[in-house]
């Protein structure tokens, strides 16, 4: 199954933890990061006074299903000490599912598409540049960025 994978970073050495979580996910079995967009730093959405974000957009194309996956994804972050304190607040890494292909996702802990993809740009530019049509497995996105202002963004 194919999956679209945000990471975001913005404590210690952002461009090293991004790479550092490509290389996690590339070690995880019969996984791997087919595509990768440019990297972004991003004006913090949702919690404003703390550091820039440096945010990437992966294709990864892996045999787990998507609990399996989040159950890898939470496991990378807590490989970096990651610890959850302040909601939306400074994070050394953050690896979301955002789409899993066309699939529909309602259980308890996991939600795909991701229920605030659309609102936000760190998520939509990244994508852009690997789907540049605006639509990935059939969900057309590209849309969503007319009704986003703010949020500064610049690609490195
Ligand atoms: N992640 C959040 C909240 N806010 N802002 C930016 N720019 N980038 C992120 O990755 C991000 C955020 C929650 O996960
Ligand atoms: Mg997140
Ligand atoms: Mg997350």
């Amino acid at each position: 199954m194919e999956y679209i994978i945000s990471v975001g970073t913005n404590m210690g050495d952002r461009k090293e933890n991004i790479d550092r979580a490509i290389e996690s996910i590339n070690l995880l079995p019969y996984t791997d990061v087919i595509r990768q967009s440019s990297v972004y730093e991003t004006e913090p959405v949702g919690y404003a006074r703390q550091q820039n974000f440096y945010n990437i957009a992966l294709v990864v194309e892996s045999v787990f299903e998507p609990g399996e996956m989040l159950g890898a994804c939470l496991g990378i972050e807590s490989g970096f000490g990651r610890l959850r304190t302040v909601r939306n607040g400074p994070r050394i890494i953050d690896l979301d599912i955002i789409f899993a292909e066309d699939a529909e996702i309602n259980s308890r802990n996991l939600i795909v598409p991701h229920p605030r993809y659309h609102e936000r740009r760190f998520v939509l530019e990244p994508l852009l540049e690997l789907f540049p049509d605006g639509t990935a497995y059939g969900i057309e996105f590209k849309h969503y960025l007319d009704e986003i202002d703010g949020q500064e963004i610049i690609k490195l």
